[in-house]
């Protein structure tokens, strides 16, 4: 067993702090909280939302990627390390603009090519890719023609990163959605969260001291015009931390998603209805939040590149995430921050591409899956009624193994040698057959009564993971 499978055995433990389950390191908790999910979403009975969400639900695990000025600085800001985000160290350093503007001249990443890294989406098993297109810092990764603060005005790259990513993606049908940061642009007077430059956004009684409305009709809002206009199809809008966000202003964003591009889906952070619940940033929940759903999640402990944080997601860790997340319905949406020169860290490559190799195997456990039948096995909220950093019931994770579904059949997922004889908790429909997923070998069963027991060959040949396929009469029935 390697060290990455096994830092997941630890039984029962406590999930749901900050980042999830499986052994957080302790420096993650001095962090501020992530953006509260926003728990509205679209009617449920639309027909309209069904037919937009339907790829999304097949498509379980996609990569964030977060690209932008913020990989020069990497982390350090006059010969000293800023706490935090690598895409937060302009507000974290409190940079004036005039003086941020500046890193544009030295942003060039000439080692960037847009069907390597849908190459590595591909070979890491992921089916859909979300770029930055505006961060807060306000700096366009596309060519806007409503601002000259982009990839192609401001840096001596000057070509349309967006543009040629959207091409690749098309050309190996890869879904492309774009993050847009539509309330905070710290580079715009009236943006919301740049109080070094411009002043709080409100005052202490709520009022807006900012002229907000010009900003988001002035640029946020044809920006979004533009992304959904001149780059293809989109498969989403990714808006975060909806600050300011009246139902009004949201509703401008929703009429310029749907007008322009009917298909495409609006993530949980507008700050109006979307097709599907954000979850917090790294936030696993203890139980499915809703009817589709997402964790957007980092594979060390920053979104954009960190020279200082190497400290990257073990491929058992993100497996074993992957299958909780999808165990309970939901997608898994896990970022890679490139570097300045526009290379993916090498490091966070192999982690992804080991997950890719399991997933060639097991996939079938994995995309298209619905979730558990039962649901005990991922643990259960504290009985002491203890509650967790954000006030929420702690959950307390178990994970042993994961349950995920398709019709007549149930995968079994374990992340550790059962004891054998291995009991199936209460299920109602019969059982026809069993077998190893990876290699298709017979798994030999006993009827107990009610229950069915597995008795799982040991060792299991795969370190990461082993698949066990039941196949069952109809749909899952357990009560
Ligand atoms: O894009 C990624 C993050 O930059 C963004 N959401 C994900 C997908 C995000 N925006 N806000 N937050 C996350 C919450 C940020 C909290 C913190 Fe901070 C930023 C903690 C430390 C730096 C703000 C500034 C709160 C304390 C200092």
């Amino acid at each position: 067993m390697n060290s990455t499978v096994r830092s997941l055995h630890r039984g029962v433990i406590v999930g749901a702090l900050v980042a999830g389950v499986a052994g957080a390191p302790p420096r993650l908790l001095a962090q501020a909280p992530a953006p509260t999910p926003t728990p509205t979403l679209a009617p449920t009975d639309d027909p309209a939302r069904a037919q937009r969400l339907a790829w999304f639900k097949q498509a379980k695990y996609g990569m964030f990627i977060h690209f932008g000025l913020y990989a020069v600085p990497a982390g350090e800001w006059k010969g000293r390390a800023i706490p935090g985000l690598g895409e937060w160290i302009m507000n974290r350093a409190k940079i004036p603009v005039a003086e941020y503007e500046l890193l544009a001249k030295q942003f060039n990443p000439v080692k960037f090519n847009a069907d390597e890294w849908v190459q590595l989406a591909q070979d890491a098993g992921m089916k859909y890719m979300v770029i930055t297109s505006k961060h807060h810092d306000g700096f366009a990764l596309f060519d806007s023609k409503v601002s000259t603060w982009d990839i192609v005005d401001a840096t001596p790259f000057k070509r349309d990163l967006l543009k040629e990513l959207a091409a690749a993606c098309q050309r190996k049908g890869m879904p492309l959605g774009f993050y847009y940061s539509q309330a905070q642009d710290w580079h715009e007077k009236g943006g919301a969260g740049n109080d070094w430059d411009f002043g709080p956004d409100q005052g202490p009684d709520g009022k807006e001291l900012k002229d907000y409305d010009a900003y988001l009709r002035g640029k946020a809002e044809p920006q979004v015009k533009e992304l959904l206009t001149s780059y293809g199809p989109v498969a989403l809008i990714w808006f975060d931390t909806p600050r300011m966000m009246s139902k009004e202003r949201g509703q401008r964003f929703v009429d310029i998603v749907r007008t322009l591009q009917p298909k495409t889906l609006i993530d949980g952070r507008l700050g109006v209805a979307g097709d599907y619940v954000s979850t917090g940033d790294n936030v696993i929940p203890g139980t499915a939040p809703a009817d589709a759903w997402e964790v957007p999640a980092t594979i060390n402990h920053t979104w954009g590149f960190r020279k200082d944080d190497r400290d990257w997601k073990s491929p058992g860790d993100i497996t074993f995430k992957l299958l909780d997340i999808v165990s309970k319905g939901g997608n898994y949406l896990l970022n890679v921050g490139p570097m300045s020169d526009g290379v993916i860290p090498p490091a966070s490559q192999a982690s992804l591409r080991e997950v890719g190799r399991w997933l060639k195997v097991n996939g079938e456990a994995v995309y298209g899956a619905g979730p558990s039948p039962w649901g005990d096995e991922a643990g259960e909220p504290s009985a002491r009624g203890t509650k967790d950093l954000r006030g929420q019931p702690l959950f307390l994770s178990r994970n042993e193994w994961r349950a995920t579904t398709k019709p007549g059949r149930i995968y079994l997922t374990f992340f550790q040698e059962p004891r054998v004889p291995f009991a199936l908790p209460p299920l109602k429909n019969a059982v026809k057959r069993v077998y190893r997923l990876a290699d298709g070998a017979p798994v030999e069963t006993k009827a107990d009564g009610e229950r069915t027991s597995l008795n799982i060959a040991r060792p299991f040949l795969d370190p990461m993971a082993t698949v066990v396929v039941v196949e069952i009469e109809g749909e899952a029935v357990t009560k």
